[in-house]
Formats: C-alpha cells, sequence, structure tokens
C-alpha cells in the first residue's frame, strides 16, 4: 500500500523572516564555515598587501600623492616604502588585485548562504545581539563597498577623480573592524561545524529546516564556486605577465591588450592623445627645469643625452594591478641632477611635475630614498630605443619598486629639497 504523503508541520511561510521561506538544501554550518576559512586567509591576504600598497604612494609625503586629510592614527603604520626588491610593488599590487578578483566568486557564495540570518527576527535580541549586528553591517556594508571601488578603479579610475585613495583607505579599516569582530564572534561555531558538522547544542541554523530536493550537493555546490574563483585567476593573474597571458586576460589597461611592435611594445597606461599631450611641447624647443639650492636651470634633451648615462632594469606596475616585465631604461640619475641642483652628496626628495596639464597622475613626490638609489633615472630611452611619445618622450621618471603612478612621464620640472 502506497504511504501517505506526510503532512507538513511547519506554517505556510511568507515572508523572508519565516524560516521555511528558504528551502534550498545547499545551506548549513558546515558549508559557510569552508566559505568563512576560505575568506579568513584571503581577506587577510588583502588586508596586508592593500595596506602595504597605501604605504607605497608615500602618502605622507606631499599633497600630491594622496589628498586624504588627516588619516591620524590610521596612518600609524606608514613607512619609508623601500626601493628593492624592484618587484616589490608589483608582486604586492598584482597579489591584492588578482586576489580580490578570485574572491569574487567566495564573497557572494558566502553571503547567500546566510542570507537567511539577515532577515531573522526579532532584528535584536539583546545588547550583545545589537552590537553583533551592528558589526555585520560594517563587515557586509564594507566588502561590498571594497569590492566595487575596487573593482571599478580597476578599469574606471575616471570614476573616482582624486578620491578613489581616501574611499578605499577609510572604506579598508571599516571593513578591517566589522571583519576582525565578526572573525572573533564566529571562529568557535565555525571550528565546531568543521570539526563536527553541526553547531553543539542546537540545530544547524543556517540548514533549511524544510528543505527542497537536492539537486546539487554542498560538495559540487563549493565545487562550483572553486571553478568560478578558478576561471577567474586564469584570466586575470595574466595581466602581470607579457604576451599570451595578458591576451587572454579580462579588464586589461585601458592602452589596449597589444602596444604594437618594437622596443616601446609595453603596456601603455594612458597615451600621449589621451591626456593631450602635443607634439609641439614635446619636440625640439621642451626642456627641463631643474630647481634646488644651486638656482634653476633648464636643459634640453640633448644636454641630458651629454650627461652620464646609466642603465636600469625596472617592471610598470600600476595600482590596478596589471604590471610589465623588467624593461631597460637608460637616462640620466635623479641622484646625479639632484648634484647639479645644489645636493653634492645625501640628496633629499625631489618634487616632480609633468607638462601634461590636465587630468591626474601629473604631479608626484619621491622621497630621498628613492632618489638616492642608483637605479633611479629621468629616462630618455628605452630596450635601446628613444622613449615613444605613449612612454612619456622626451623624459619620464622610472623608480625601483614604485607604484607606477610615481613613474611620471612627459617631465617638465624636477624641485629637489624639502617636500
Ligand atoms: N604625466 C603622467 N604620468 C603618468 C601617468 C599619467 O597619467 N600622466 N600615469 C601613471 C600611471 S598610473 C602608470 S601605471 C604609468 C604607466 O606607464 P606606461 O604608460 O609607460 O606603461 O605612468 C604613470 N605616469
Ligand atoms: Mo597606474
Amino acid at each position: 500500500m502506497p504511504e501517505r504523503p506526510r503532512i507538513r508541520s511547519l506554517p505556510i511561510p511568507r515572508t523572508p523572516a519565516d524560516p521555511g521561506f528558504w528551502r534550498s538544501p545547499v545551506r548549513g554550518a558546515r558549508f559557510t564555515a569552508v566559505l568563512g576559512l576560505v575568506l579568513l586567509v584571503g581577506l587577510t591576504l588583502l588586508f596586508v598587501t592593500g595596506l602595504l600598497s597605501y604605504a607605497a604612494y608615500n602618502p605622507d609625503l606631499n599633497r600630491v600623492n594622496d589628498k586624504t586629510p588627516g588619516k591620524g592614527l590610521l596612518g600609524f603604520y606608514l613607512f619609508s616604502w623601500p626601493t628593492g626588491p624592484h618587484w616589490l610593488y608589483r608582486l604586492t599590487q598584482g597579489l591584492h588585485v588578482t586576489a580580490g578578483i578570485v574572491l569574487v566568486p567566495v564573497l557572494l557564495a558566502k553571503l547567500w548562504s546566510v542570507i537567511p540570518r539577515f532577515f531573522a527576527l526579532p532584528p535584536v535580541r539583546s545588547v550583545g545581539h545589537a552590537l553583533e549586528r551592528l558589526s555585520l553591517l560594517l563587515l557586509v556594508g564594507g566588502a561590498l563597498f571594497q569590492f566595487v571601488t575596487g573593482l571599478l578603479n580597476i578599469q574606471l579610475d575616471y570614476l573616482f577623480p582624486g578620491s578613489f585613495y581616501t574611499l578605499h583607505f577609510y572604506g579598508a579599516w571599516v571593513f578591517l573592524a566589522g571583519f576582525l569582530t565578526h572573525t572573533v564572534l564566529k571562529t568557535p561555531q565555525a571550528v565546531r561545524a568543521l570539526r563536527d558538522g553541526l553547531p553543539r547544542g542546537g540545530p544547524d541554523v543556517l540548514a533549511a529546516p524544510d528543505p527542497l530536493p537536492a539537486t546539487l550537493s554542498r560538495r559540487g555546490a563549493l565545487a562550483l564556486v572553486g571553478a568560478g574563483s578558478l576561471l577567474l585567476l586564469i584570466t586575470s593573474a595574466g595581466r602581470s605577465f607579457d604576451g599570451t597571458p595578458r591576451r587572454i586576460a579580462l579588464l586589461t589597461p585601458r592602452g589596449g591588450t597589444d602596444p604594437g611592435p618594437g622596443p616601446n611594445a609595453f603596456q601603455v597606461n594612458k597615451t600621449a592623445t589621451a591626456v593631450r599631450i602635443r607634439p609641439a611641447d614635446t619636440g625640439e624647443n621642451w626642456r627641463l627645469t631643474v630647481r634646488g639650492p644651486a638656482g634653476e636651470f633648464r636643459l634640453s634633451r640633448a644636454e641630458l643625452l651629454a650627461m652620464e648615462q646609466h642603465t636600469a632594469h625596472l617592471p610598470i606596475a600600476c595600482v590596478e594591478g596589471w604590471s610589465t616585465s623588467d624593461q631597460q631604461w637608460r637616462g640620466v640619475r635623479l641622484a646625479d641632477l639632484a648634484a647639479l641642483a645644489g645636493y653634492p652628496d645625501r640628496p633629499p626628495g625631489v618634487f616632480v611635475e609633468s607638462l601634461q596639464r590636465r587630468g591626474s597622475f601629473r604631479k608626484a613626490a619621491l622621497r630621498d630614498n628613492q632618489v638616492r638609489d642608483g637605479r633611479s633615472l629621468l629616462a630618455l630611452r628605452v630596450n635601446g630605443a628613444p622613449l615613444s611619445p605613449d612612454h612619456g618622450y622626451p623624459a619620464r621618471i622610472i623608480v625601483p619598486a614604485a607604484p607606477g603612478v610615481l613613474n611620471t612621464k612627459w617631465v617638465e620640472t624636477l624641485t629637489f629639497g624639502e617636500l
């Protein structure tokens, strides 16, 4: 005799606050704990590399490097960014952006796995519960804000005229506060769920009380998230490498994926045309102005080429996470120009201005340790040829281990001294 269908004992769910409303059999404490563990490791990497990235700008040196007023206590950790190893920023920022992209499916899956909890009633049961919910607001709000601003900046930094660093920096601390609180509060539960499968002394609050038939196992769901992350890894890690990896990478820089053949055939951020550099400004009449205690003087490109030339093998590494392999730059040492300007030894920092008149990244301040490094050049040539217009002809800055932003193109003025 066929069994009679079981009569449902749960009330018919009407709103997302009813436990029976959420019916995916995939949700559960263990599923959430696995994703949480991945995020614990991944987000820690994002925080460390992100705070390092901010330090790399020398934001406390001069307002042109960072306009964030009153970093106050939050700037406690800033230090003089070193000039070695020369691939330092290429590594830290490549990791930061790549990890940020790869973690997107994990973050979304984690949020999805705890959705029923967001609607749980009553919204606040006690003071402790209220604090926990507040930390969740910082956590979820902070996470969404940081991922959205970060991803937008990879391609569209024009959306944040001068304010991306400010937004992303303060956002990071809000996110970090929520993240630390959440980690402390949830670690015991996550450990139990991973060890025993269920939180002790109660039902699995994340599991659906009235699940639909399974179409995908929890393991299968995790594999799906992993596959999404892997796909993003394959299509984004290539941004840090030349050739085919970069060509298959999504979110490649605005200069286009293929900068053409020849010695200048490496990634361009903004082209000369894009920032309205006129050929008349970079031709025969171009002069470099150098200022310091010895006075102010002007040098033509021929005069610069007549000075002692040095070679440095250095990459371009952008805040957007892409980078090139080492290029062979040739030009005049910043330290030699500092000597001309009146600092024969132990030169101070330098304030660099481009002849570009509009847009961001026209000016930058470099610290004394950067000027003193023998690999820091006012480059005139690259890979055996004169700089192309897009790479900063007639002259550009190149500094080891520094973010691309500090490698000012189309340089017009160098002012050595206190910044
Ligand atoms: N004058 C000027 N210099 C600049 C920029 C700019 O927009 N204007 N962009 C900077 C940024 S963000 C990067 S990553 C590098 C890119 O150098 P490339 O285009 O030669 O690869 O140049 C830097 N120098
Ligand atoms: Mo950049």
